[in-house]
């Protein structure tokens, strides 16, 4: 049986999205995130030792990061290519990259946005506060968010006109390329500055097995 570690608003909700899609049984194991820090609990980390979310076991393997998951539950449980394709051909080109970029490339400068805009929201001693405010405040306008802006705006070309990130048909890409989509959307207006992205992921949140794994893994908002 495989069992989902899954932490509550995270990365791990695009695995119970792609289990559903693929049909199969799992078992949800829930952690909340601290409070205070928003980090993960301390449990987490007997499952791996880094303690991030997602972590699947599937009887004695253990498997961490999205991408890696997502390609082991393809490679073995997909051997129709419903979800991905097929070997050599230049739609798995494609299908690695947007693997590989939503984590590598995308999510790092979203993440860097969401830490330094809390720095800027930050209580701290009077006397700190215009220093860290001025650096944080700097990085985000000379480095973050212009980085952003090209990166969006290049996912926003690619998906001009196109339903899906591989080919014509919906893949396990879409599943790894919606997180970093939903968090842009929670940061920033998506409809009005990327409309295809936000039309991508208006379609994806239509799919049945998106709705089902909503509800498997419980209430889901990204921070912002
Ligand atoms: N690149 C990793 C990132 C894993 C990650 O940072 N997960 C977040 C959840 S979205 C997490 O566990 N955060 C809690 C923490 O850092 O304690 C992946 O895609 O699996």
């Amino acid at each position: 049986m495989i069992i989902v570690h899954h932490l509550e608003n995270s990365r791990s909700q695009r695995v119970l999205w792609l289990l559903e899609e693929l049909g199969l049984q799992y078992e949800v194991k829930r952690y909340n995130r601290d409070s205070k820090t928003m980090l993960a609990p301390p449990e987490l980390r007997a499952v791996h030792p880094l303690g991030k979310s997602p972590v699947i076991s599937d009887g004695d393997r253990v498997i961490a990061e999205s991408g890696a998951i997502i390609e082991y539950l393809v490679r073995k449980y997909d051997s129709a290519h419903q979800f991905h394709p097929v070997a050599g051909t230049d739609n798995e080109l494609d299908f690695s990259y947007w693997l590989h970029y939503a984590e590598g490339s995308l999510m790092p400068l979203l993440v860097m946005k969401l830490i330094f805009n809390h720095i800027q929201r930050a209580p701290m001693p009077f006397f700190v506060k215009p220093i860290a405010r001025g650096i944080s405040g700097k990085t985000l306008q000379s480095f973050i968010q212009p980085n952003l802006d090209t990166h969006l705006g290049f996912v926003e070309s690619r998906m001009k006109g196109r339903q899906w990130f591989v080919g014509d048909r919906f893949s396990a890409a879409d599943v790894q390329m919606t997180f970093p989509l939903e968090a842009a959307a929670a940061r920033d207006n998506l409809a009005a500055k990327y409309p295809s992205l936000h039309a991508f992921l208006q379609r994806v949140h239509e799919r049945p097995a998106y709705r089902r794994a909503l509800e498997r893994g419980g209430p889901y908002a990204l921070m912002s």
